[in-house]
Order: C-alpha cells, then sequence, then structure tokens
C-alpha cells in the first residue's frame, strides 16, 4: 500500500470533529444554541472591525473560524491514556504541555492533543483536552482501591477501533474507507451512556470523595463533557448567553479585555443536571456536561507568560467577584503594567510574533539586497509582524471551568503536587513544550522573509 492511498491526518481530525459537532449537538441541544449566537456575534464583531478581518485573512484563520473548537475528556488509568495517545496520532493530534491542576483543587493534571505544525493547525485547529484522574490523591484506602477496580473492569474501546489503530500504525496510515470506519468507532468511546456501571450507592461515595472521581470512574467510557466554538466577542457573548436562556458561569477566565488580546479568554454555562441509572434499576441525576466558548489572543514568550502568572496572582488576592463586570474591572487595573500595544509586545518579547512581507517586500524581494536586519525592515514597510494566535490552555482558567461545572464548591485543596514524571509515563510519552513550537514558528517566519529580502528568491 502506497502513501497516496492514506486519507491525510488533517482529514481524519475534520471527519472526526465535525462527527463530534453532530453527536454533541444531537445530545446536548444547548450546544446548538451557543453555537448559533457565537456564529451571529462573529459576524456582527467582523463587520464593525475591519482591521480583525484583516489580520485572521492574514494569519488564515478566517476560513477556519467555523471550525475552531475544542473538547475536553477525563480518563481513569493509564492505560486508557496511551491509547488515546494512538487514537489522536493518527487524526496529527500530539500530547502539547503538561497542567497540574491539583493545586486548585481538581484530582486531575492533563495535556492536550492538538495539531502542531502550522499548516495542521490552519487546516484544522481541533484540540482535545484530556485529563488524567489521579487516584494517588484520594486519601482514603479502601475507596482509592474501589476506584481502581472498577477502572480496571472497563473499556473504553471498541474491539473494531483497537483493530483499526493497529492497523494504522502498521500501514502508516488509514485508507478513507478505513478512516470513517476509525472515526465511527471512536465516537463510540465518547458517547454519552445513560447508564452507570455501578450501583447507587457506590456513586454516592464516590461522589461525596470529589464529584470528579464520580464523573470519571462510574460510567462506560470518557463522555465528551464540553466542546467549544471561538468568539471573537466573549464579553458580548456572556451577557447575551441569558437572552437565549443559557446560563453561563460567573466570571470570564483569563486575561481582562485589552486592545491586543492576549492568551485565552474563556466562559462556560453550568453543566445539565441529567437523569442516570445505575444497577440495582434505581435513578439519580448527574451534571457532566456543558458548553464553552473561548477567545484566543497572542501567544506570550516565557517572559509574557512570567509577567501574566504575576499579575494574575495578584488580582486572585483579592476576593473572588460574583459578577463578571466587577471582576473585569478588577482585572483590568492588575493588569495595567501589562503592556498593550504590538510595538511594545514585540520588542520587549513578551509576545510571538509571524513575520511576512508586505506588497513592498515582495517588490522588493523581486530585487534582492535589501538590509538583513528585521527591525530595519518593518522600519522600512517591507516586513509586517502580526501576531501568532496561543493554542493552548491556562491551568487557572481551566481550574475555573472544572469547578464551576463540578459544583457544590467544596473542593478540597491538594498540596502543590505537580508530576510531570508519572503523567509522561502513563501517556507513554513525553509532553511537547508549548513554547518551543512557537519559537520554532516566529524565527522561521523570520528567516523566510529575510530570506527573500536578501536573497530575493523565493518571495512569500
Ligand atoms: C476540562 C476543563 C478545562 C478548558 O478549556 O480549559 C477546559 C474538563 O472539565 O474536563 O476545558
Ligand atoms: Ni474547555
Amino acid at each position: 500500500m502506497t502513501l497516496e492511498h492514506f486519507l491525510p491526518a488533517d482529514d481524519i481530525r475534520t471527519l472526526f470533529s465535525t462527527s463530534m459537532s453532530r453527536m454533541y449537538q444531537q445530545e446536548v441541544p444547548q450546544y446548538g444554541t451557543l453555537m448559533q449566537l457565537v456564529a451571529e456575534i462573529n459576524e456582527q464583531t467582523l463587520a464593525s472591525e475591519p482591521s480583525l478581518q484583516q489580520q485572521l485573512d492574514s494569519n488564515g484563520e478566517l476560513e477556519r473560524l467555523s471550525l475552531e473548537r475544542h473538547g475536553a475528556i477525563r480518563v481513569g488509568t493509564a492505560a486508557e491514556l496511551s491509547t488515546l495517545r494512538r487514537v489522536f496520532a493518527i487524526m496529527g493530534m500530539h500530547p502539547v504541555s503538561y497542567y497540574d491542576l491539583s493545586e486548585a483543587g481538581v484530582p486531575v493534571h492533563s495535556t492536550a492533543f492538538r495539531p502542531v505544525d502550522d499548516a495542521s493547525l490552519r487546516r484544522n485547529p481541533f484540540r482535545i483536552f484530556t485529563s488524567l484522574l489521579r487516584l494517588e490523591l484520594i486519601e482514603e484506602d479502601d475507596l482509592r482501591a474501589r476506584a481502581a477496580e472498577i477502572l480496571s473492569q472497563r473499556n473504553i474501546f471498541t474491539d473494531r477501533a483497537l483493530q483499526l489503530i493497529a492497523q494504522a500504525e502498521v500501514q502508516g496510515g488509514l485508507t478513507a474507507k478505513q478512516a470513517h470506519e476509525f472515526v465511527a468507532e471512536v465516537l463510540e468511546t465518547f458517547r454519552w451512556h445513560q447508564h452507570a456501571t455501578v450501583d447507587i450507592a457506590t456513586y454516592h461515595t464516590l461522589q461525596d470523595a470529589h464529584r470528579l472521581i464520580a464523573d470519571v470512574v462510574c460510567f462506560r467510557g470518557p463522555h465528551i463533557n464540553h466542546l467549544t466554538p471561538r468568539t471573537l466577542d466573549i464579553d458580548t457573548v456572556q451577557l447575551r448567553m441569558p437572552t437565549v436562556n443559557i446560563n453561563p458561569k460567573a466570571v470570564i477566565e483569563g486575561p481582562p479585555r485589552r486592545r491586543c488580546p492576549i492568551l485565552l479568554r474563556q466562559t462556560s454555562f453550568t453543566a445539565l443536571e441529567e437523569e442516570i441509572h445505575f444497577a440495582g434499576e434505581q435513578a439519580d441525576s448527574h451534571t457532566a456536561r456543558f458548553g464553552e466558548i473561548e477567545q484566543r489572543g497572542m501567544a506570550l514568550t516565557p517572559k509574557g507568560r512570567a509577567l501574566y502568572d504575576e499579575l494574575l496572582t495578584r488580582s486572585r488576592q483579592a476576593p473572588a467577584q460574583t459578577d463578571n463586570e466587577t471582576h473585569q474591572r478588577l482585572l483590568t487595573s492588575a493588569f495595567a503594567d501589562f503592556p498593550d500595544d504590538e510595538l511594545s509586545l514585540r520588542t520587549q518579547e513578551l509576545g510571538y510574533f509571524r513575520y511576512n512581507l508586505t506588497e513592498a517586500g515582495r517588490q522588493q524581494a523581486k530585487l534582492g539586497g535589501a538590509p538583513g536586519e528585521l527591525e530595519t525592515l518593518i522600519k522600512a514597510g517591507l516586513v509586517q509582524a502580526t501576531p501568532i494566535t496561543y493554542e493552548d490552555f491556562l491551568p487557572v482558567s481551566a481550574a475555573g471551568i472544572f469547578q464551576s461545572n463540578l459544583g457544590g464548591g467544596g473542593h478540597q485543596a491538594y498540596a502543590q503536587n505537580a508530576n510531570q514524571a508519572a503523567f509522561e509515563q502513563a501517556l507513554g510519552c513525553p509532553v511537547i513544550d508549548e513554547f518551543t513550537l512557537y519559537a520554532k514558528l516566529q524565527d522561521d517566519s523570520a528567516q523566510q522573509v529575510l530570506q527573500a529580502l536578501v536573497t530575493g528568491i523565493n518571495p512569500i
């Protein structure tokens, strides 16, 4: 079998993300309503901000706007996580970054499976935020053993999915026909199951230890717990959610609204209460599934990220706010020291930028021989710098989303407990460092424009 018979991994990912979206809209009708609201507000925003439209267009993001989504799942064992790694690799999604959420009282650690190269991100940036339950953080020995025992008895993948994974690895890819079957089989893993695998007493015991433990342990598989469209104006969507009968969480997570958006802002609607049936015919309700939206800004360098973390920590010393307006006001004042113009962000090396030739630069490239200093070329109007979009997640924000959906408030704080080595061992490989990816994108684009201008070949 030759390579050209295989469906590209990017196309398998698109098949997967559109199938997941269709399934989730059927399972959670409010998600469809949220998508409509987001699309409407995106359209209005683009119409009123031509410069934003232009920036998205030049980054190749305009056509992917409606594709832009992430989802999240939670798994219970190392074996489940490592098989998921193999599943996602077939779709061109690789584990990027390590997130420790135990610090925020959520007994999991996580990574995001996502496309890593520029071309794949442009095709479809779909990501899955994937969390592994940390049974070792359950203090009670009996309970920990019981949870492990229940998890050891489930198989979250269909037999056919496992066969196709192995086949893809041996062949080096999947044909279109195999890919369609693979996506259909893998979808079964993320489907909602109304029937719990345990009796109601076990469910309540695990629920009392931590609601998240019950959610991971008591079901046949890791139901997709949300999908997330990308909004260009999260403040407006947050305000308008109640007009379509959606109840948003109290505050928008992440940085404040700024002229130059950074990182990621997120909000969600609170989880649905859904009836589940237990062994022994009893029923109760479970809250697991919700809807979320994200607004993405510029990726920050380690220096920019350290400043973000410092200002965020400072802002969180004040008591938590229950209304978004006050929260945003306090956040804005805490972030007053974070430069908010592209020139400062770039020259102070706080954010990552992509370099392109301007029209004048393209003309110059035909001649070659331009001076080789990037700053000089920018000042001369031959090169322009546009922010690189952040493609990852933020642990404090993620913890806020988890907590708002687990409800109940009473989460215990685990002592700071990051254990990336244990996570990577469960995963079966190291996670990729996000900063390395952004730095490479920036450096490659700089190299390309310099080469085009200085040597006059291959103008881009
Ligand atoms: C994941 C919560 C985190 C995000 O976008 O930061 C998350 C979960 O609830 O499983 O989705
Ligand atoms: Ni999310």
